[in-house]
């Protein structure tokens, strides 16, 4: 349970070095994407912030958010909920359950009104009053709104809970809608992704931990340090494309070259992320690196946004007439995304617009 102690204080008691700590706040820096003369300011903000109580709930989900967050390296789990925060309430990683837990729950919210965390997984059915997914006797409606109502925030972790994600596909036989279609008096911080990167979630509990607040958030909610730019603009892969360098096959010579794999399906261009600048598994790799495309995991509907391996486009021979189609395609990916919410209507639909010449050139 969070305390008054600061994070300093907490450190010093555990009897973590200063030299360990500062190693922390480097890290925590660089995944701000913060330069490294920030480290002190980074440091002397973490030293004097108040561990925030965090409740982690967990609603329509397959838990790989969960799986994620459980690989962040920098910085870890451990050191996260050990030192940054106090993660009192998380179905898959607390101790306890049953009545003793959701005690924990309200205790939580009864004694820091206005200052705990909300991290929610998972979409919420409310079809037929929301019985498809209950927990302790109240449906996740019920747990939502009950927790959310005293929070100083909620950031909605993985694509369920961001925009409905995988349980909202067609024909989303549970009514199952995004958090910001229950909080509507919050903020709420999207952090999409199916699953999100590790160290995009750390990296913005970090960032609310140093500055006290939400980071600058893109029209659908999303933190602009992760999600300001598309997987096409900073892909690896990219001069092929703009040279019009596409494989044809998985195998292919193209393939085995690292050409791009637009015409394979790889909707990197209508898709903001950081998988091309973080990457996964300590900054190992990402999918397009291990030769997949990307699948657009951290927009919007991508289930119902058509074959994963259709490609945007139709192929091209020459590269200097390849935008036109490119174009119409960005407008066919954009129909095809469909709605993922009535607050973020109009604003999914800004976002959905077709890519122009200008922005192509814009880019390259
Ligand atoms: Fe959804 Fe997360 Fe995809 Fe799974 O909790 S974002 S199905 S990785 O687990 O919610």
């Amino acid at each position: 349970m969070a305390d008054n102690e600061t994070l300093g204080e907490q450190l010093r008691r555990q009897g973590i070095s200063r030299r360990s700590f500062l190693k922390f706040c480097a890290a925590t820096t660089s995944l701000m994407a913060l330069p490294p003369t920030m480290v002190s300011a980074v440091a002397a903000a973490l030293e004097k912030a108040r561990r925030p109580s965090v409740i982690w709930l967990s609603f329509q989900e397959c838990t790989g958010c969960t799986e994620s967050l459980t690989r962040s390296h920098s910085p870890t789990l451990e050191s996260l909920i050990f030192g940054a925060i106090s993660l009192d309430y998380h179905h898959t990683l607390q101790a306890c359950a049953g009545h003793f837990a959701e005690h924990l729950r309200t205790e939580v919210i009864d004694k820091h009104p206005g200052e705990y965390l909300v991290l929610v997984d998972g979409s919420i059915p409310t079809r037929d009053d929301g019985v498809y997914s209950t927990i302790a006797g109240m449906t996740n409606v019920q747990i939502l709104e009950e927790t959310a109502a005293q929070a100083a925030a909620v950031i909605a972790v993985g694509t369920c809970a961001a925009f409905g994600g995988l349980p909202h596909a067609d024909p989303n036989p549970t009514g199952a809608v995004p958090v910001s279609d229950i909080i509507t008096d919050k903020p709420i911080i999207n952090v999409s992704g199916c699953p999100p990167i590790p160290t995009v979630i750390t990296g913005v509990l970090a960032h609310y931990l140093t500055f006290g607040g939400i980071p600058e958030l893109d029209e659908l909610g999303r933190p602009l340090m992760f999600y300001g730019d598309s997987i096409h603009d900073r892909c690896y892969r990219r001069p092929f494309y703009d040279k019009g360098l596409f494989a044809k096959t998985f195998d292919d010579a193209g393939a085995r070259d690292g050409w791009c794999l637009y015409e394979l399906g790889c909707k990197g261009p209508t898709t903001h992320n950081a998988c091309a600048t973080v990457k996964w598994n300590e900054g190992t790799s990402f999918p397009i690196e291990s030769g997949h495309p990307c699948l657009g995991c951290s927009e919007p509907d991508f289930w119902d946004a058509g074959s994963f391996y259709n490609p945007l486009s139709a192929p091209i021979g020459d590269s200097s007439d390849w935008a036109a189609p490119a174009i119409a395609a960005g407008a066919a990916a954009g129909a095809a995304l469909g709605l993922y919410g009535r607050r973020h209507k109009a604003d999914a639909e800004a976002r959905r617009e077709p890519l122009t010449a200008r922005d192509l050139e814009d880019k390259s």
